[in-house]
């Protein structure tokens, strides 16, 4: 167990007990009819957990990325896509944490708090995933507004949330470094949602496009100054993959917990499969793994809350190990349960669905490699 604060325990219990008593008996429901869950949300909201990460002179309970990983991890244990809403409400709201003007902060993080108002980041485009600098939606200004023009994909909570964070560029000539960050708010004309998208796992969560045509948005939407969007992005990512480790790791500890039961139950040869030692020997590598990812990402999460400004290695590390223990895990939880494990009746095969996308999203894990490969190189150099 981490050196949880009595504090963060109590919102660990407030979470798992969400999670146990009101995700579990629905996320078969929500993962078949892949309708957004409001009634989840709102038990979300009644805990006041939305304002874990949020600071306390904007309504919140003054806690960081520990608090977001904390409730992340435990709302997963139950569902990776419920989980979401909560998630991708930190990340959306990550570059107004980050980089925004007090008025903004003012304004738009107390209704994030009381989760009275879902948020989303927008940054990937159709061609622009992984080169996330290859992003072409454009920012134009004219006068005291931008026009913003063009089309966001893939975005999570993308139609339910009242209030996105979007990336484009003012400058389209100069690519990467033309690009700057906005708020726009659901109902602003010009802004409209597309294709919902049909997905293999976190069905609980909506996927969606947005699409930006002459939408016009208050200039003082902007997000830090004009230039800086590519760098608001990329910190957001450093301090919101912990975030998807936490929903890794709480998905492969669900799976875990189910895998253990089901062993204990079922038996073959007239015993209990997990008095094969063969059986303990894959729970205790599942068991084993999720300790280590645990321990990475609330190592990472401290550094990020004590205010430390070179995470982005092991925020990606982070994400990389515990994407990949969730995908394992998960995957040797349906083999546990054989052919039960395969069928939907049972929560585990949901669970390795869900668990993919977490090698996939805010950044693939190949990427993740990228980013650690590009700091230790550049740590060597300084080093020289
Ligand atoms: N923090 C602050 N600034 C950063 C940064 C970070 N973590 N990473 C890069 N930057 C800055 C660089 O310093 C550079 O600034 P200058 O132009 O002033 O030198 C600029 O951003 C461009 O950096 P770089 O040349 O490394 O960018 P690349 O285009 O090579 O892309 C990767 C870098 C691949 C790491 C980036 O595009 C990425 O993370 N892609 C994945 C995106 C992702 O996670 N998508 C998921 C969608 S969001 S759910």
């Amino acid at each position: 167990m981490h050196n949880f604060s009595e504090e963060q325990l109590m919102i660990q219990e407030l979470a798992r007990r969400i999670a146990i008593e009101k995700i579990v008996p629905v996320r078969e429901h929500y993962d078949r009819s892949g309708e957004f869950p409001w009634e989840i949300v709102e038990e979300i909201k009644k805990s006041d957990l939305f304002g874990v990460f949020i600071p306390e002179e904007y309504g919140g309970f003054g806690g960081g990325i520990t608090e977001m990983a904390i409730v992340t991890e435990e709302l997963s244990r139950a569902c990776g896509g419920i989980s979401l809403a909560f998630a991708a409400t930190g990340l959306g709201a990550m570059p107004i944490l980050l980089s925004g003007s007090d008025g903004q902060k003012s304004k738009y993080l107390p209704q994030i708090a009381t989760g009275e108002k879902l948020t989303a980041f927008a940054l990937t485009e159709p061609d622009a995933g992984s080169d996330a600098g290859g992003l072409k939606t454009t920012a134009i200004k004219d006068g005291n507004e931008y026009v913003l023009d063009g089309t966001k994909q893939w975005i999570t909570n993308g139609g339910e949330a009242k209030i996105y964070t979007v990336i484009a560029l003012t400058d389209p000539t100069r690519g990467a470094r033309g690009a700057s960050a906005f708020i726009v708010e659901d109902g602003t004309p010009g802004f409209s949602y597309g294709k919902k998208e049909d997905k293999m796992g976190i069905r609980g969560s909506t996927t969606r496009e947005l699409i930006f045509e002459d939408c016009r948005i208050p200039a003082e939407n902007l997000i830090g100054r004009e230039g800086m969007g590519f760098m608001v992005a990329m910190k957001t990512l450093d301090s919101s993959r912990p975030g998807v480790a936490a929903q890794a790791i709480g998905i492969a500890e669900g799976a875990l917990e189910a895998a253990i039961q089901y062993a204990r139950e079922r038996i073959q040869f007239g015993k209990p499969v997990i008095a094969n030692q063969g059986l303990q020997w894959m729970l205790a590598d599942m068991a084993t793994q999720i300790e280590a990812a645990r321990a990475l990402i609330y190592k990472v999460a401290a550094m990020i809350d004590a205010g430390e400004k070179k995470v982005g290695k092991m925020s990606a590390m982070a994400k990389l190990f515990a994407s990949d223990v969730a995908m394992k895990v998960t995957t040797d939880a349906v083999q546990v349960f054989g052919g039960y494990g395969y069928m939907r009746e049972y929560p585990v095969e949901k669970m390795m669905r869900d668990a993919k996308i977490t090698q996939i999203y805010e950044g693939t894990n190949q990427i993740q490699r990228n980013v650690i490969g590009t700091a230790l190189i550049s740590e060597a150099a300084r080093k020289k």
